[in-house]
């Protein structure tokens, strides 16, 4: 295992970590290293970086350095394509996503993918990724069937078929900028398996999370990681009372 890897698994044994997902798209360079800042501040433990569309290079790189030049966090990439990827960058989630209708999304780009990460040097986190009701870009670009909101089994399922195949990270997301976010009764069933398989997992949850009561029921749920995109850009003095009700429940 790598490094990056193994730090989240050991600090996510002591206690719940907070990621906040920095969309290239969006965002110029000194945009993000500023949004990093923000974050840092607010108690996030790593920056995700990636998006859907409109992500490329040379602009993702000077991103990541950027973010790297103001924070002394993990810069992990949270990629959908190839165009995903750049050797600034210190750990890249290397995602199947479960549920999609589309191989190339399973498997396909993970081929086209694996030698590239190899030669830029990324350290590659083994990751499942399910897509749970709304969905968002991600889901409607990965062609994904989310699994609907009060189907938590489903999920649950998903995530013991993920580790089973020796992911690391289990990630439940219901998609940038959701109305509802994924549900805490999901969360605690998928737990439940993932803890009963002895395998060594960690969830996180993403997706549409504005608020500490949310973030609150998810860590109680079981939650050992939660992502927030949208909300440092659109209302970034509510992030520290998230990231601490997370932390703290
Ligand atoms: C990452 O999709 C999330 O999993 C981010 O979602 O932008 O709604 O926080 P938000």
């Amino acid at each position: 295992m790598g490094r990056i890897l193994d730090k989240i698994l050991a600090d996510s044994q002591e206690r719940r970590l907070h990621f906040t997902l920095i969309d290239p798209e969006k965002v110029g360079a000194l945009k993000a290293g500023e949004l990093a800042r923000l974050a840092y501040d607010a108690g996030t433990d790593a920056i995700l970086v990636g998006g859907s569309i409109g992500v490329f290079e040379p602009h993702l790189g000077k991103i990541v350095r950027e973010i790297k030049n103001n924070v002394d966090l993990p810069v992990i990439l949270f990629p959908s394509n190839i165009n995903g990827l750049t050797g600034e960058a210190d750990a890249v989630l290397f995602m199947t996503m479960l549920n999609s209708e589309d191989p190339y999304y399973i498997s396909g780009v993970q081929m086209q993918a694996s030698t590239i990460v190899l030669r830029l040097g990324l350290e590659p986190i083994p990751t499942s990724y399910i897509v749970v009701g709304y969905g968002g870009t991600a889901g409607y670009v990965g062609r994904a069937r989310p699994v609907p909101y009060d189907k938590p089994e489903i999920a649950a399922s998903y995530a013991l078929a993920g580790a089973m195949l020796g992911s690391k990270l289990i990630y439940l997301e219901a998609g940038s900028g959701a109305p509802r976010p994924v549900p805490p009764e999901m969360v605690s069933l998928t737990r439940k398996l993932l803890d009963k398989s002895r395998l060594d997992t960690r969830i996180i949850v993403g997706g549409g999370v504005r608020s500490p009561q949310t973030a609150e029921s998810l860590a109680r749920a079981g939650a050992h990681i939660l992502v927030t995109g949208n909300l440092i850009e659109e209302n970034p003095m509510l992030l520290p009372s998230i990231v601490e009700a997370f932390k703290k429940a």
